[in-house]
């Protein structure tokens, strides 16, 4: 795409495996050179090459506000000359706490950790610990973060990698984890046992592309997991202050045992958080036999930024704005495939969405993966040529943010068609 990244790609190479430091990031999943990007403001992205995009990663998440916004940079900038990281309590980390059981019902007590990963660790370490039982029940393609226990059908870069059983797992640990279809209670009921200590599960997929639960899907395994004394861990570190303020269990009306959160609440820094009822958060050390640290847990300049992404978003017609303009973009797609008759799957719930090269429905992650890679990858860089910036990854989910304007939103819209006009051409002719 660009000579900077070109060449900053090679180096990379040479030190840090595939050149990147996440794996879907390298390109795998679309062929071609990653960009390497050098700042971003608002909606849109510059790469070194100071080409501009408009972002539809946003992180992959966490920028829900858009990118550079100036009330979290300000708060950031004040906080980050006051001291980066103490190894002690601070104010900030019980406010981020107070905001974030004001907003999430079910949650009594949180902890503060610093990545998704280590949250849905934690959740898992809970719920066996509450339990005293070992196995563990996720879902085909679902992606929880690279936890040893959840490295199995796993999605996001597992399944575009078609990896999805990592190497590296004990087959003493893997054997612990069960995985079934999603939206798929017969299989849940079917493989459950009072052995489960908990089934977790995304509330709404978001790691085989952006999969809805389907209507009576997470009652279903609310009810299950009642029935057979498991915990319901709801994994919302995509959905959490992303599809609503209270996530996903206030958009749908499910009570979990346990929840997990990251990327909206650090703004962009490294956060993640689990919370429970005070009963089940009383397991974790000090006051329990569950041990779970961190350096930088709570670290003061990142819970800043989540604070300030929080606050922004508290009370805010932002939910209302990303749902009007996300549904003008997806009837904007619907319309160019139709006209252009590229069979195609479109699947969102607020601001999270998917575009399939499938027929669908997708409905879990066989389904998603009827979807033709070839063709999402040339939709990819025709995008990208449009300066676009989409994940690069069929089985990924893409964001909007409050900086996506109405005319941002016309012009995904005119570069959708003309893209999927291309493909049209080149694959349907
Ligand atoms: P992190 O450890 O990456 O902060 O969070 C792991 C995680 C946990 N749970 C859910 C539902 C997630 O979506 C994630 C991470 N999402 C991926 C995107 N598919 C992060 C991107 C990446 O791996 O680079």
């Amino acid at each position: 795409m660009g000579k900077q990244s070109d060449a900053l790609f090679q180096r990379a190479q040479e030190l840090i495996p595939g050149g990147v430091n996440s794996p879907v990031r390298a390109y795998r999943g679309v062929g071609g050179t990653p960009l390497f990007i050098e700042q971003a403001q608002g909606s849109r992205i510059f790469d070194v090459d100071n080409l501009q995009y408009i972002d539809c990663v946003g992180s992959w998440g966490p920028m829900i506000l858009g990118h550079g916004h100036r009330y979290v940079v300000e708060a950031v900038k004040k906080a980050a000359t006051k001291g980066f990281s103490f190894g002690a309590p601070t104010a900030g980390e019980v406010e981020l706490a107070e905001m974030v059981v004001a907003a999430v019902p079910s949650i009594e007590m949180v902890r503060l950790v610093s990545s998704g990963t280590e949250a849905t660790m934690s959740a898992l370490r809970l719920a066996r610990a509450a339990t005293g039982r070992d196995k563990i029940m996720k879902f085909d393609g679902g992606y929880h973060g690279h936890v040893d226990s959840l490295l199995v059908k796993a999605g996001s870069g597992g399944a575009t990698f078609n990896v999805p059983d990592s190497a590296g797992v004990p087959k003493q640990v893997a054997e612990l984890t069960i995985s079934v279809p999603y939206n798929d209670l017969e299989a849940v009921r079917a493989a459950m046992s009072d052995e489960v200590a908990a089934i977790i599960v995304e509330p709404v997929a978001g790691n085989m592309g952006c999969v809805p639960p389907q209507k009576g899907f997470l009652e279903g395994l609310r009810a299950i997991c009642d029935e057979f004394g498991a915990l319901l861990i709801l994994d919302e570190v995509m959905t959490g202050f992303r599809v609503a303020y209270g996530g996903a269990q206030s958009l749908y009306g499910i009570r979990p045992d346990i929840t997990t959160l990251g990327k909206v609440i650090g703004g962009g820094m490294p956060i993640g958080a689990y919370g429970a009822s005070r009963e089940l958060m009383k397991l974790v050390s000090p006051l329990g036999p569950m041990y779970q640290a961190g350096t930088l847990s709570g670290n003061p300049v990142a819970v800043t930024a989540g604070r300030a992404t929080l606050s922004v978003l508290k009370n805010s017609s932002i939910y209302a704005d990303l749902e009007e303009r996300s549904s003008e973009f997806e009837a904007g797609v619907r319309a160019a495939a139709e006209k252009h008759g590229v069979p195609i799957t479109f699947n969102r719930v607020g601001s999270m969405w998917t575009l399939f090269f499938t027929e669908g429905p997708v409905v879990d992650f066989e389904s998603a993966n009827r979807s033709n890679r070839e063709k999402f990858a040339r939709f990819f860089h025709l995008m990208l040529a449009e300066g676009v910036y989409l994940p690069p990854s069929q089985l990924e989910a893409a964001f909007f943010s409050a900086a996506h304007a109405k005319k941002d939103i016309h012009q995904l819209i005119e570069r959708v068609d003309r893209s999927l006009k291309k493909v049209a051409w080149e694959f349907e002719k």
